[in-house]
């Protein structure tokens, strides 16, 4: 495979070294590419085509070659592997960062030019991979990135959707929803394995044969494909692989009798069921169809990784059959990215038990010695909980196994535990006292794990002390946590390359793209008039840049000298996107009431929020058509025009976060104590040299201790105060400011239009319940949200502080590097060391 996989049919084309790093002999495969790789029509080189037919397969040879040797050399030195199972990666696009962790993207930016073309324009042709809907799956993919430069032996298992994330239109109406077609042409980075595949069957009944043992058999039986796509370390050989699985139905499915009797869908009926499993992302699961299908979607994942993972380790210990199943948990790490592959346990029992003959202690104890679940969140409607009654249609083995799992985890508690009798029904993993008996998926994760870890010194804190409190009574060193962290290749080194080079020339090394913690040393010079000077004009340059796509994407025009405040994530109450706006329109009010004079005294801002609604979560899309109201009035009033801008960034995405964060001055974290488990967005900014307006919730905590807390404009209640504060507003103690009523009154006056805005106004009012009374808290917490924003207007009046406290805020992100964070994954989870290839 030397050179990549096409060398023999091209002896009369004039084709360099095709792996040479020599701007014209890359040119030289560029054009190969173009011609021998005909994806289009040939004679054109556009943009388009040179992304396509040409850099990104000329790219693809580099890493085929790296994957290869990578694929030899694990299989060769044998050592643990890591596998992470998860149902979301939030890839973004791939070509910078695999010229850049490749080292090569000078020489691609050369040859393109040699060619015609910009890299720049380039780059811009190819469609996010969003296989993920926020910051679970943007962190999945970070980890690939790390593991990889690492020299980790760590793989990604997934689904390869049809369709990823949703598509946002903004229209007059708020957010509309279309498919994102990110497979429209196809994707150059992934490499079909026609080789690997594998059975999955579904419903079916089982038979206890002869011998006693049990048997699933009968029911669906459709086959996974797998697609693998290269992940590169940053300058390193070692090149891991992301491998996503693809339904398909066999040819001896395709019913050629029925076909010919003009009985066309019924002869394909489950070809067209196995293209329904990986069609798109989290379908909505409102309806008892979409339950299932996402149940399937979800052990379709768990138990084509399975079967792979025991293939090759039956192949890697001799390839013989004479293993010993007691070196399984040696050889391998199960890591659950929440609960979505929860069903890799009852799945891997199966195997062990019904496949390989195994009885039930041998195979537990292979088990739990395997597999680790991290939790993401602790609100009460993303903790899976599947129906007993479709999970017994769907998988009666997998049922039959979880049952036992159940029942011995009662009977030991029940023997060991007494006093913990009357805790049980929520320890348990099925409960039977529920009209709609279900499976709770995060206590089938807990009781069968060897740790259980949160994303976040809080929120594992929060884990221990109530989620999983009874448990943690049982199993004290179970749990741990592993703040989250951020790949500081694509999150500064890539997206902002004028600030990494001022980086580079004031620590004078640029190791610091794979040790983070040396971003410290820019502590000594955060007083530095000369740096302060470079500092504040790579800022301006990307607040140009970012300037110019929002005039592109919105046609509003936005000044680079006012402050860019930006608020970009999922809309969600619990972010409270809802308090930023009221509190945009308080400062609106304000500047409406002011004399030109006394404008002047005012710090100019641009507030510029985006992020995707749920499809069918109401309020999240009134909040967003709110933003967007707002925004048409105030960017077209001629009063405010100098000191206020409002945009809604439509279709928020990775590759607009790229464009974002290094063009951002203020970010908000601003959600409800306690309830965002971490985010990350929080870390991209700090590391960015963006400042941040938060709540001491998630990493928010550390980001403030890391970089200091006069650098962090903190406000609001603490996780602590919060159920009080709930209980007070339940018996009417709750006194709003009079500003957060005014901001209220400026909305339902019509001021914004006339769009019916009471339904979410009225979740601010009431006293009591979820989604009502103001159950997050943006009343309580208003007063001071606007202080610390007032404290923030005057920071930024003085340049000096603001560009310090910039810089501080770069250097002490050092801890937020997802290289730290895989790194504790691996000594104190996974037990894997690293096995670079030579
Ligand atoms: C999340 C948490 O809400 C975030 O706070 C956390 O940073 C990430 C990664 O650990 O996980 N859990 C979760 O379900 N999502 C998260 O972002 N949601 C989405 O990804 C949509």
């Amino acid at each position: 495979m030397e050179g990549g996989a096409k060398s023999n049919d091209v002896s009369a084309a004039p084709i360099a070294q095709p792996l040479s790093e020599d701007p014209t002999d890359i040119a030289s495969n560029i054009k190969y590419h173009a011609q021998y790789t005909p994806h289009f029509s040939p004679f054109k080189f556009e943009p388009l085509q040179a992304y396509y037919a040409a850099t990104a397969d000329s790219v693809r040879d580099r890493l085929i070659k790296q994957w290869n040797d990578t694929y030899l050399h694990y299989d060769k030195v044998n050592p643990k592997q890591t596998y992470y199972l998860s149902m979301e990666y939030l890839q973004g696009r791939a070509l910078t960062n695999a010229v850049g962790n490749l080292d090569i993207h000078n020489a691609y930016a050369d040859a393109l030019n040699k060619l015609g073309q910009q890299l720049e324009e380039v780059v811009e042709q190819e469609k996010d991979a969003a296989l993920g809907n926020g910051g679970l799956g943007r962190l999945a993919s970070c980890f690939l990135d790390s593991m990889a430069t690492l020299n980790l032996p760590a793989w990604g298992y997934g689904l390869r959707y049809r369709y990823g994330l949703f598509k946002q239109l903004i229209t007059k109406a708020g957010q509309e929803e279309v498919p994102e077609d990110w497979l429209e042409k196809f994707s150059p980075w992934e490499i079909v394995r026609h080789d690997v595949v594998f059975p999955i069957r579904f419903f079916g009944h089982v038979e206890v044969l002869p011998s006693g043992s049990r048997k699933w058999v009968g029911g669906e039986v459709l086959q996974a494909l797998a697609y693998d796509v290269p992940i590169p370390g940053y300058r390193t050989k070692n090149t891991n692989s992301l491998r996503l699985w693809e339904a398909k139905a066999s040819s001896e499915d395709f019913n050629l009798f029925l076909f010919n009797d003009g009985q066309y869908d019924a002869a394909a009926q489950l070809h067209s069921r196995a293209q329904q499993i990986c069609a798109v992302l989290y379908p909505g699961d409102a309806t008892e169809n979409g339950k299932l299908l996402r149940l399937k979607q979800q052990f379709f994942l768990c138990s084509a990784s399975l079967q792979d993972i025991i293939a090759r380790f039956k192949e890697r210990e001799d390839g013989k059959g004479s293993h010993q199943w007691s070196e399984f948990p040696k050889k391998v790490a199960i890591q659950l990215n929440d609960t979505h592959p929860t069903l890799t346990i009852p799945e891997l029992m199966r195997l062990l038990m019904d496949d390989e003959g195994l009885g039930w202690d041998e195979s537990w104890n292979i088990t739990t010695r395997t597999i680790a679940y991290t939790n993401h969140t602790v609100l009460p409607e993303a903790l899976e909980k599947w129906s007993q009654a479709v999970m017994w249609k769907l998988l009666p083995r997998h049922m039959e196994i979880i049952e036992e799992i159940d029942k011995r985890f009662v009977a030991t508690i029940m023997s060991e535990r007494p006093d913990l009798e009357n805790k049980m029904p929520s320890m348990r993993i099925l409960d039977h006292n529920a009209t709609k008996p279900v499976v709770h998926m995060a206590n089938l994760c807990v009781v069968s794990s060897h740790t259980v870890n949160g994303v976040a010194q809080l929120h594992s804190d929060i884990l221990k002390a109530e989620l999983f409190a009874d448990y943690v009574s049982v199993w004290p060193t179970k749990f741990q946590n592993k703040t989250n962290g951020i790949t500081p290749r694509r999150w500064i080194r890539f997206c902002s390359p004028e600030l990494s080079h001022i980086i580079t020339k004031w620590l004078k090394t640029d190791q610091w793209v794979t040790n983070l913690e040396l971003l410290a040393n820019l502590r000594e010079f955060a007083d530095n008039s000369e740096l302060h000077a470079e500092w504040e004009s790579a800022k301006m340059a990307n607040k140009q840049r970012l300037a110019q796509y929002i005039l592109h994407v919105t046609g509003v025009s936005i000044d680079p000298n006012s402050l860019f405040d930006i608020q970009v994530k999922r809309i969600h109450e619990y972010k409270r996107q809802l308090l930023n706006i009221l509190g945009v329109i308080y400062r609106y009010k304000k500047l409406k009431g002011m004399s030109p004079e006394e404008r002047k005294n005012t710090t100019p801002r641009t507030v510029m929020i985006g992020g995707k609604a749920f499809a069918t979560y109401t309020n999240a899309k009134r909040i967003v058509k709110l933003v967007t109201d707002v925004g048409d009035v105030v960017n077209s009033d001629p009063d405010v025009n100098d000191y206020l801008k409002v945009v809604f960034v439509p279709n928020y995405n990775v590759s607009v976060a790229e464009m974002l964060i290094p063009g951002s001055e203020l970010s908000q974290h601003i959600s409800t104590a306690g309830m965002e488990a971490s985010g990350t967005s929080n870390m991209k900014f700090a590391l960015n040299g963006c400042l941040i307006i938060g709540t001491l919730d998630g990493a928010n905590v550390e980001i403030r201790e890391e970089i200091g807390e006069d650098n962090f404009f903190l406000f609001g209640a603490t996780a602590d105060e919060v159920p009080q504060l709930r209980k007070d507003r339940e018996n009417g103690l709750f006194k709003p400011d009079p500003r957060f009523e005014e901001a209220k009154q400026f909305i339902r006056s019509g001021a914004f239009g006339t769009y019916d805005y009471n339904p979410l106004l009225e979740s601010l009012e009431g006293n009591s319940g979820y989604g009502r009374g103001d159950y997050f808290l943006v009343g309580h917490d208003f007063p001071s949200y606007m202080d610390a924003q007032a404290r923030v207007d005057e920071a930024y009046k003085d340049r000096k502080r603001w560009i310090k406290m910039s810089i501080l805020s770069t250097s002490g992100s050092g801890k937020f590097s997802s290289d730290r964070t895989i790194s504790q994954y691996a000594k104190e989870i996974w037990n894997i060391a690293e096995c670079r290839v030579p």
